[in-house]
């Protein structure tokens, strides 16, 4: 399978991550990508190419203009207004407040945000750029291919229309998804695999019928995001029927989330994409350090083989997983299995 990756992910290395009232080293961090090309190597998956550069057009049919901007900006307008740590958004138009972008840089942290675990650092907007081209890449190269994995860091599920968090800036699924459309593709089905519920994609695709998301995650009234996942999000106007959340409590096993899968993978097939991409995130892993699901390295293998069933051209975007000893393992035995599925 071909893999696409950049270098220049490592431009996002931010030292401070706010988690349990204390800044604590990120769990997102550059070295989880080390263990995975790692493990590329050992089991010569195939060739590993970096992307072109694919510039703003596409973030701007999938993100909102001032939000880009801010992005861009954000790190000089904190440095430029003295302050000491890397950005971390403290204030949020709450409800019945005023949603109204201000112009000092406490306040549109808050208003570009939906929460403060992230901090924005010197090179996140590079990083965050060469996801997104990453993605792009990848959905372009797969006119070509069977599958590809696309080894985006930073992740992006998190990202909605206007507002970073979760480790996320750019929505890298959705950038897919909308090239794959640009390319003429009719319908994109998007699987997203991640622990966490992909609140950003589900946004952004919330009342559209081109693109069908389905989650498996954890519940949101015991997990982040907290505010997005339950199951009674249906999708909205041409949207109805075309957002799937297939929430889950603490403690799932493989056995369960394999149900919870097969129903994902019955939706998709009724559905008949043109195309299918995989939010991976390896977080559902029984070690990770800030999830609560509980399948097995051979479960990752199993999961991989199953999805190769429905037989579509199948882009994998990696997502989270923070057990990063195990990291390259887990997400190579996805592929591993979705190649041995296919033949
Ligand atoms: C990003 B992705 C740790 C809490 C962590 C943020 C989780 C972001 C997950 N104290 N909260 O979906 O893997
Ligand atoms: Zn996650």
């Amino acid at each position: 399978m071909l893999t696409i990756y950049s270098e220049d992910h490592r431009k996002r290395d931010a030292k401070t991550e706010l988690c349990g009232g204390v800044l604590v080293e990120p769990f997102e961090k550059p070295s989880r990508m080390d263990y995975i090309l790692k493990r590329l190597n050992e089991v010569s998956l195939g060739e590993i190419i970096a992307p072109k550069d694919y510039g703003l057009d596409t973030i701007l049919q999938v993100h909102d203009k001032g939000y880009v901007s801010f992005l861009e900006t954000c790190w000089d307008e904190w440095i430029a207004a003295g302050m000491e740590g890397e950005a971390i958004a403290s204030t949020w138009p709450a409800r019945r407040m005023a949603q109204k972008c201000p112009v000092d840089i406490d306040g549109k942290l808050g208003y570009y945000s939906l929460a403060a675990e992230t901090s924005i650092t010197e090179g996140t907007w590079e990083a965050a750029r060469a996801s997104a081209n990453v993605a792009i890449e990848g959905a372009r190269r797969l006119l070509d291919e069977k599958a590809v994995f696309s080894l985006c860091r930073p992740p992006g599920h998190h990202a909605a229309l206007d507002m970073y968090g979760g480790y996320c800036f750019f929505n890298n699924a959705a950038l897919s998804a909308q090239t794959f459309l640009n390319y003429g593709s009719k319908k994109i089905a998007i699987l997203d695999v991640d622990f966490h519920h992909g609140n950003g994609t589900q946004d952004i695709f919330y009342n559209r019928n081109d693109v069908l998301f389905i989650s498996l995650h954890g519940r949101p009234e015991d997990e982040f995001p907290h505010f997005l996942g339950y199951d009674d999000e249906i999708g909205e106007d041409n949207g109805e029927g075309f957002n799937l959340n297939l929430p889950m409590p603490k403690g799932t096993t493989f056995e369960t989330w394999r149900k919870a899968l097969f129903q994902a993978m019955e939706r998709i097939t009724e559905y008949a994409p043109d195309a299918l991409i995989i939010s991976l995130g390896t977080d559902t892993f029984e070690e990770d350090p800030i999830s609560s699901f509980k399948l097995k390295s051979d479960d990752f293998y199993t999961f991989g083989k199953d999805l190769a069933e429905l037989n579509l051209p199948t882009q994998f975007i990696m997502e989270g997983g923070y057990a990063i000893d195990a990291i390259g393992i887990n997400a190579v035995n996805v592929l591993q299995g979705f190649e041995k599925g296919a033949n």
